[in-house]
């Protein structure tokens, strides 16, 4: 041994065997992963936090929510419609991506399809040679802002709306549209499902099997994974993302992001409950999706008013805040645009989020931690935000982070992240904050996952502690930061 050792030593010419060994070593095996864990598709949906809904239609003619479906393509006719100037609006706003109402209830729809003449080809609209979708696409590419598309199962137009000639036509839509307009990073399914309509002039109430049985989808699932493997999936079956159970923009406190969809929608019906909490011991990566509207309603109508920038910020910290993503809902007029005073507002909401969280001071915080798995996975992995996160050995399911600053700050928010790429864990933790040498607890709160915002008293502490006091395996906190 000793003489392998003065060999080593010789060649390495004077470096510090110690040292050698001890960098040799560090290569701490990372924690298991849970057994539910996302896909990179999920991944890059989370890592987006926020993007705009865009709900503009034929309703935004007539002044309606739903269109029963009968209304006359020539209806739809705005005067000054610009897919850049749209996209740039949510861009500036931060928002990374943007769902267009390519068809909504009444069956209308804002792309040219080769399967039906209820279309913006038979609109007024740059005299029936315009394309909403595509012109919203490839405003999208150009900016870099991630484009989707809300397909709605219902279809209050269609003739064969409730029969199987449906269905084909259905998914000729959904093919025409992820091969012709993608990338496609969310496919929105709304729930609302059959009624009366027009139907192609039947004027009836169609009703179709509940629980998307009807649309078969797997089937519909099947063909997005096959055209857009990429696509996250927003539906009441088969769910890559789920609905957080209303439509304020509030996820639940304790919100997990696995959830099993038999549970979430038990014979069709929606179970609010699972719906906003997720399941623990949920069997698919689910995680919640907040829409809400900046607007009372989906669509424009003249005498409503968007919410304030302070409405705007509370909604972020109740969705972003809690682990899941916010869909934020603009509303173009008659004219496509989005209204002067919506732009204001949200600009302005934008403008509160970026000051609020522009100065993280875990920067300038000496960063401890209980213990750690080891090198690689060191208190200091929760700063900033990159790959590297903090984690504790085999077996340790609790354990603190540290964060202490040389003069007091005020701490108003304290953001905390796990690494979910290998599943979600953190059942409870608490915050705790030092002043003049004395700890005082301020928060107690559940579940993290992707990204959990909680707003303390912490005006003048020397120190913020989160102490992670139940998981569900080993810790894995990719950040903690204190604004
Ligand atoms: C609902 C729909 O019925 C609304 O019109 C809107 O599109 C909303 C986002 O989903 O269920």
């Amino acid at each position: 041994m000793n003489r392998v050792k003065s060999i080593l030593q010789r060649a390495l010419g004077g470096v510090s065997l110690a040292l050698v060994l001890m960098l040799a070593s560090c290569q701490a095996e990372p924690p298991a992963p849970m057994s539910v864990v996302p896909e990179q598709r999920h991944l890059n949906w989370h890592a987006m936090e926020q993007y705009a809904f865009v709900h503009f239609t034929i309703n935004t003619f007539t002044d309606k929510e739903w269109g029963y479906g009968d209304e006359s393509p020539e209806l739809f006719n705005p005067t000054d419609f610009d897919a850049d100037a749209l996209v740039k609006i949510v861009k500036d706003a931060n928002l990374k991506g943007l769902i267009l109402t390519a068809k909504h209830h009444d069956g209308f729809c804002l792309w040219p399809s080769a399967y039906t003449e209820h279309s913006v080809k038979n609109s007024p609209y740059k005299a029936g040679k315009g394309d909403i979708v595509g012109e919203v696409a490839e405003a999208c590419r150009k900016a870099g802002v991630k484009f989707g598309i809300y397909l709605s199962p219902w279809d209050r137009n269609h003739a064969a709306y409730g029969t199987d000639d449906y269905l084909v036509y259905y998914r000729n839509q959904l093919r025409e549209l992820l091969t012709n307009y993608g990338p496609v990073f969310e496919m929105w399914f709304d729930g609302a499902n059959g009624g009366d309509g027009y139907y192609g002039g039947a004027n009836e109430v169609r009703r179709v099997e509940s629980g998307y049985l009807y649309y078969d989808w797997p089937k519909m699932v099947e063909i997005i994974r096959e055209l857009s493997p990429e696509t996250v999936v927003w539906s009441s079956s088969l769910p890559d993302a789920r609905w957080c159970s209303n439509e304020r923009g509030v996820v639940s406190e304790t919100c997990w992001a696995m959830a099993t969809p038999e549970q979430m929608y038990p014979g069709g019906k929606d179970n609010k409950k699972v719906l906003a909490h997720g399941m623990e011991d949920g069997e698919r990566w689910a995680p919640a999706e907040a829409d809400v509207s900046i607007r009372p309603g989906w669509f424009y109508h003249e005498n409503e008013q968007p919410k304030t920038p302070e409405k705007l910020f509370d909604i972020y910290l109740t969705s972003v805040g809690r682990g899941g993503t916010l869909l934020l809902n603009l509303a173009p007029d008659r004219r496509g645009r989005v209204p002067e005073q919506d732009v204001e507002s949200l600009m302005a909401w934008r403008e509160m989020v970026d000051k609020t969280f522009a100065n993280d001071l875990a920067a300038e915080a000496k960063v401890s931690a209980s213990s750690s798995r080891g090198c690689g996975y060191g208190a200091k992995s929760v700063v900033g935000q990159d790959d590297k996160y903090w984690a504790t050995k085999d077996g340790v399911t609790t354990g603190d982070v540290t964060l202490e600053w040389s003069e007091p700050k005020d701490v108003k928010y304290v953001v905390v992240q796990e690494h979910i790429a290998l599943g979600q864990r953190v059942r409870s933790f608490e915050i705790d904050v030092m002043r003049n040498g004395e700890w005082q607890n301020v928060t107690k709160a559940t579940t993290v996952g992707y990204k959990r915002i909680i707003p303390i008293e912490g005006n003048g502490v020397d120190a913020v502690k989160v102490r992670f006091t139940d998981s569900r395996g080993e810790l894995a906190i990719a950040r903690v930061a204190a604004y």
